[in-house]
């Protein structure tokens, strides 16, 4: 490279050292925050933090007024950890509230029932370091899979799928999972305003209609650890509904297309 056009030293960050290994291949610059919507997940909190990489930049739990020893015990696993006490309610809310608080570009969102693994991380970050502005995990792709949903939900999920692929031109094979990553600067853009478990919906759809470039990630959900979920298929299958209709209805953002960062033949397990 000539020297001109080379950035001033303490600009480039090979050699203001601001290049972290995340694998013996592969290193990065961008700093990761990690978002944890918690409510009363004091005994799974010992799962989620154990695969954490040691390398993300910082952990955001955003308590939802926990009755049990949640922010404690997450304190007792990640000193640094950053908690942020939600003012309203749901895990949309509390997502919203989390991205705020983050000082990280990237943002992973990561459940605290113990359904995913942190191992994971390095590839939705890969993917963003890669070209693409948001990383949607899919139990659905080839290599992804669920030890988690029933039947019904698996119907449930398909359907609405199915709906907002139609709907916006997109091409996700999964819509509400919750472990996904994107950059933070994506945030104006989403401008994200629900409160509850619509919230995975709300952003999919967002991403598809502002065009930002997409690409899945196979990621597998394991089955809750301890507690009982706070889903409720029908009441909160009929808010996704809601969301989707009244996005439907909106004035699109930008009336460009999605692009998919994938092909997409792949994630559905084809072979071109
Ligand atoms: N802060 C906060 N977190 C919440 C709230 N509702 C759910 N969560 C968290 O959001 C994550 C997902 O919620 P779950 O109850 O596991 O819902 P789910 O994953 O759709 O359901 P299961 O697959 O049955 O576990 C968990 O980490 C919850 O603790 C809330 O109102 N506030
Ligand atoms: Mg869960």
């Amino acid at each position: 490279m000539s020297s001109f056009l080379r950035p001033a030293a303490d600009q480039d960050p090979l050699i203001s050292g601001r290049y972290r290994p995340v694998t013996s291949h592969f290193a990065i610059a961008p700093p990761v925050s990690v978002v944890i919507p918690a409510m009363n997940e004091a005994e799974n909190l010992p799962y989620v933090f154990k695969t954490l990489p040691e390398w993300i930049h910082e952990v955001v739990l955003v308590d939802g007024n926990s009755t049990d020893d949640t922010v404690q015990v997450a304190r007792d696993l990640w000193p640094d950890v950053k908690v942020v006490e939600q003012l309203g309610k749901g895990k949309g809310d509390a997502l919203i509230t989390g991205f705020a608080a983050c000082t990280g570009e990237i943002i992973v969102m990561v459940d605290a029932d113990g359904s995913a693994d942190g191992n994971e991380i390095v590839s939705y970050v890969s993917a963003l370091v890669g070209g693409a502005d948001f990383a949607k995990g899919s139990r659905f792709a080839n290599g992804g899979g669920t030890d988690d949903m029933t039947p019904i939900r698996k119907l449930g999920n398909r359907v609405l799928t199915s709906i907002v692929n139609h709907k916006f031109g997109a091409r996700y094979t999964d819509l509400c999972y919750g472990y996904n990553a994107f950059w933070k600067r994506c945030l104006d853009e989403l401008a994200l305003d629900c409160a509850g478990f619509e919230v995975e919906t709300l952003m999919n759809i967002r991403v598809a209609k502002a065009g930002l470039r997409v690409q899945e990630i196979p990621s597998h959900e394991f089955v809750r650890i301890h507690g009982t979920s706070n889903l409720r298929a029908v009441r909160d299958g009929l808010r996704v509904l809601h969301v989707i209709l009244r996005e439907h209805g909106a004035k699109r953002l930008r009336s460009r297309p999605p692009r998919l960062a994938i092909a997409p033949a792949a994630s559905r397990g084809e072979v071109s």
